[in-house]
């Protein structure tokens, strides 16, 4: 962290102050920031969201909140929220304040004449993971039961798509296995590509807590000496973009060493042999130039991993965001398979997921499917959903359409000619920004639905409509271990901003559609996808808000109230034979590498401050005085060869475009490397190129190549 005080009433003027207001009420939420799922209560007085605190005796948290949730009310409180539809003609004229019929009148014409004009798939629809299950339900139902466009996602594609892809291949169906109390159990940790620290910090509070009881091995897979790897006990500092080389390597030496758990690998899974046969090419000695790990130590760490009686791997965006995420999670799937490490305590293969709902677009949002982790390709599902919507059944598309990633070419090509934006803000977080912002340039109509009307991306809308934030409206989020947590309502919306439920049944209703969503309460939605929800992975026919509220939140399949900590323990997978799949992967290495001319990698990712693009945590003053500008990570090696030192302005280069950074010299990038926090606009998406994931379609935005100019004005 930099700082720049220039006297000492400077420093008094930018103090962090955490003000203790009174409170009348408290009502009872889950944190709207990150995937962790903490009970938070909000504090209420005069109607107006003063405080916050955790939740006593929470099963997530116990009480403990990170920086952000402590100043989550603030984010209600914000300057720049959305408090009327806003419309104008084309994106160069300024906006005007309308009423909501005007406003949805006019989206639902453009809608209408865009896809009568061009066909369904003209118009897309992008959502997000950070709206309530029952609205991602909404949603799913207008787009797939109403609207008919097959362009349907969501930024979770920036974010878990690989883990989805990954889960899917391994075990037949989407799903975090294990639960955070798994860290009570094990006997070994692996945690690849996760600045836990700075991004669940509750769940590192968990995993602490945990080694306070009983110490055992925690081994960190980064290329960065981030404070999660200064506390592990081994730090594996990673060549970019080369896990799924370690993580063969690793089940490698298991199986020469005769660590492999025979009798699970026999009786509950299959492709096994395929799976011998590559990972016999993959020794450590294979490994060592390709990933930088030396062997001795690669062989280490397996034995660590295979002698451990259960043992455990973790992962996030190091993982996910990769030309191999899917390949990498399929891979952290096998080494558990082999050593019978899934559905135990402590066994586990747990994608740490990253917005609060990132869960509930995956289980009931329709994107990747039809609700409850449905196919459309398959028929029966399809048949299923259209009864209980009371749809044509052949109104549904039989594949599934475009990623969001594949969505913004499409816009460029002329082929997407209108988007409905739904809470996030692709202008800002989607890998080489200058052509997304081409791609949005190229609409003829684009609408923002957002909290916050100075979302970078309405730069480039026709229509702008102001939606209610998490705890001013009521619903559920699924956190990473599948619990699923209750928002109350606290406060009211500010000015005529409608809950995101509200607006999608009004669209509905221009959209003559009507009957889909008739009555749009958040419990109405929850009976719908409960009965849905029946028999299914994700089964939540057991639960009610009352029960949710009680127990601060159950994890899913849930047909009783009892809830599942923990899938798979029979050894019974999603798959046809109900066999998991050891899938075997060879390594192709297709990422844009350093050379001569852009001599280092660029490493982008989070601060613990500051949330995505900044449309919350860039209004709260004391998160901005604790990170207040972007910044550059540099070794003092290269500081040292380019002259340059902290605080000296940079200009950072890469093929696509650059951005002027201040240098903060640190020993926690390797020389050759540099890290920049993707936060804030106009910066590091500028240069990355985001390569895809062969089946998640996730960009790669950990890789990309860079060179590093000193700044000057002249
Ligand atoms: N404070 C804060 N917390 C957040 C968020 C936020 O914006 N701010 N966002 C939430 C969301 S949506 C998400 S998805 C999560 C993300 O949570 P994380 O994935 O933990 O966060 P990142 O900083 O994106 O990246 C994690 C680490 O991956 C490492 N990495 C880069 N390349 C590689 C590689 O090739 N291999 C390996 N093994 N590691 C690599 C980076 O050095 C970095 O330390 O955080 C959630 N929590
Ligand atoms: N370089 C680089 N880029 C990245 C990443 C990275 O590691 N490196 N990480 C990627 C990942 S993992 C992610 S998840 C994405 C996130 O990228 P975005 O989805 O663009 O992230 P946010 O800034 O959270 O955008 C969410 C928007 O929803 C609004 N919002 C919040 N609550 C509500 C609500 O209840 N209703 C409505 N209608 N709006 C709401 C917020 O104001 C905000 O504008 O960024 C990706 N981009
Ligand atoms: S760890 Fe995540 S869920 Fe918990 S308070 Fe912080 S941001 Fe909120
Ligand atoms: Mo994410």
């Amino acid at each position: 962290m930099l700082t720049l005080f220039k006297s000492n009433a400077d420093r008094q003027a930018r103090k962090v102050k955490v003000r203790r207001n009174p409170a009348d009420r408290w009502a009872k939420t889950i944190c709207g920031y990150c995937s962790t799922g903490c009970g938070i209560e909000v504090g209420v007085k005069d109607g107006r969201a003063v405080s916050v605190r955790g939740t006593k005796d929470h099963p997530v948290n116990q009480g403990k909140l990170c920086l952000k949730g402590i100043w989550e009310f603030e984010a209600i409180n914000a300057p720049n929220r959305g408090t009327h539809p806003l419309m104008r003609d084309d994106p160069i004229t300024p906006y005007r304040r309308v009423s909501w019929d005007a406003a949805l009148t006019r989206t639902a014409t453009e809608f209408r004449r865009i896809m009568g004009t061009y066909g369904r798939d003209a118009l897309a629809v992008v959502s997000t993971g950070q709206i309530y299950t029952e609205e991602f339900y909404a949603l799913g139902k207008l787009v797939r039961g109403g609207l008919g466009t097959n362009n349907y996602d969501g930024n979770t594609t920036l974010c878990m798509a690989s883990a989805v892809s990954g889960y899917k291949r391994s075990f037949g169906s989407d799903g975090p296995p294990g639960c955070y109390d798994d860290f009570d159990a094990t006997e070994c940790l692996l945690a690849f590509g996760s600045n836990l620290v700075e991004c669940h910090p509750v769940i590192y509070y968990r995993l602490k807590t945990a080694l306070e009881r009983r110490r055992f091995p925690v081994v960190v897979i980064d290329p960065r000496v981030t404070v999660f790897a200064q506390n592990a006990d081994i730090h594996l500092a990673i060549n970019p973009g080369t896990d799924l080389v370690l993580l063969n390597a690793l089940a490698h030496v298991v199986l020469e060493e005769r660590l492999a758990n025979r009798e699970y690998i026999e009786n509950y899974t299959n492709g096994f042999d395929a799976f011998v046969e590559t990972v016999t090419q993959y020794s450590p000695e294979y490994a060592e130039p390709i990933t930088g790990i030396p062997a001795s130590t690669i062989r280490n760490v397996a034995r660590i991993y295979g002698r451990a009686n259960a043992a455990m791997s973790i992962w996030t965006m190091g993982i996910n965001q990769s030309v191999h995420g899917s390949d990498g999670v399929v891979a952290i799937n096998n080494l558990a398979l082999l050593t019978g490490n899934i559905g135990k305590p402590g066994g586990t293969s747990l994608s740490i997921t990253g917005q609060c709902n990132a869960m509930g677009t995956r289980e009931f949002s329709s994107c990747s499917g039809l609700p409850g982790y449905r196919q459309l390709e398959n028929q029966e599902h399809r048949a299923e959903i259209a009864k209980y919507w009371g749809v044509d059944e052949s109104f549904f598309p039989t594949k599934l359409g475009k990623t969001m990633t594949d969505i913004f070419p499409d816009i460029e090509a002329g082929k997407v000619k209108g988007l409905w934006l739904i809470a996030t803000n692709p202008a800002t977080s989607m890998p080489d920004t200058h052509r997304i912002a081409k791609s949005l340039s190229n609409l003829e109509f684009l609408v923002v639905q957002d909290v916050f009307e100075n979302v970078d991306s309405a730069e480039y809308a026709n229509v702008f409509l102001p939606a209610a934030m998490w705890a001013e409206k009521t619903g559920t989020f699924t956190n990473s271990e599948r619990r699923v947590g209750l928002v109350r309502k606290a406060v009211e919306p500010p000015g005529e901003a409608k809950s995101d439920l509200e607006i999608f049944s009004a669209m509905a209703e221009k959209l003559e559609v009507g009957h889909l969503l008739p009555s749009p309460t958040s419990e109405v939605m929850f009976e719908e996808l409960k009965t849905i929800s029946k028999g299914r992975p994700c089964d939540y026919s057991g639960l009610s808000y009352d029960a949710l509220e009680r127990e601060g939140g159950i994890q899913w399949p849930a047909p009783t109230e009892e809830g599942s900590p923990r899938l798979y323990a029979d050894g019974h997978f999603h798959t046809a034979d109900r066999k998991a799949r050891f899938i075997a992967l060879e390594f192709h290495d297709i990422n844009e590498r350093p050379d001569d001319e852009y001599p280092f990698w660029l490493n982008t990712g989070r601060v613990i401050e500051h949330w995505h693009t900044r449309t919350k945590t860039g209004q709260i003053g004391n998160l901005n005085k604790f990170s207040p500008i972007p910044y550059v990570e540099m070794n003092s090696i290269d500081a040292n060869q380019l002259g340059m030192t902290s605080l000296d302005s940079v200009r950072v280069i890469s093929r696509r475009g650059e951005m002027t950074v201040i240098v903060q010299v640190t020993e926690c990038v390797a020389p050759g490397m540099i890290f920049i926090p993707f936060h804030f606009a106009k910066g590091s998406n500028f240069m990355t190129l985001g390569l895809l994931d062969p089946y998640s379609r996730q960009p790669a935005y950990k890789q990309a190549a860079v060179k590093i100019e000193k700044f000057s004005v002249l």
